[in-house]
């Protein structure tokens, strides 16, 4: 079902003090950034791999607002890993066996990722703790 590791996502306090810290580290790139009203976010994506199943990225998370997964988890944990994520062929087909498997999912259907991707969460307490997102990238990403 999984294709590769599309992405890790680590929540930060301000994408201006995270992004170079990476690029210093690494010399990855920013190749993305998107505002994600509905998931209360500002992303941005630096790529870190590019493979015959797609690309694999470090996504940095600032909260748009307190109230919001990551102003939440901010104020819990402090900065962190926030989550994992999968790349997936087909995300309604992934969806529909961990429901039948009886897997609780935080999104039943794929909702809005970023660069145009759909997405789902699985909820942390069926994966060890691992806030787990299946991503099925837009053509090209
Ligand atoms: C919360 N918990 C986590 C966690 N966040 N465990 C592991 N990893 C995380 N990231 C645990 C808490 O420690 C707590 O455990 C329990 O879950 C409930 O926590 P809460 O603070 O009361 O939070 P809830 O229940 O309101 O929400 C948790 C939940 C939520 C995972 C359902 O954060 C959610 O819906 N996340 C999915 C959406 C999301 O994360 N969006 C931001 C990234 P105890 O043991 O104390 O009960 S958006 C994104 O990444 C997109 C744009 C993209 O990739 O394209």
């Amino acid at each position: 079902m999984l294709t590769r590791i599309d992405h890790v996502g680590i929540a930060v306090a301000s994408l201006t003090e995270a992004i170079p810290r990476y690029e210093e580290a690494f010399g990855l790139e920013v190749v993305h950034q998107e505002e994600n009203e509905r998931q209360g976010v500002r992303e941005a994506m630096l790529l870190v791999h590019s493979g015959k199943t797609g690309n694999s990225y470090v996504q940095l998370l600032e909260p748009l607002r307190e109230d919001s997964p990551i102003g939440k988890f901010l104020a819990k944990r402090g900065p962190g890993i926030h989550h994992i994520a999968y790349g997936v062929a087909d995300i309604d087909s992934a969806l529909a066996t961990l429901t039948m498997t009886g897997f609780d999912l935080v999104n039943k259907t794929p909702v809005h990722g970023t660069a145009g991707s759909r997405i789902a969460f699985i909820h942390p307490k069926g994966l060890g703790g691992v806030l787990t997102e299946l991503v099925e990238a837009a053509e090209g990403h």
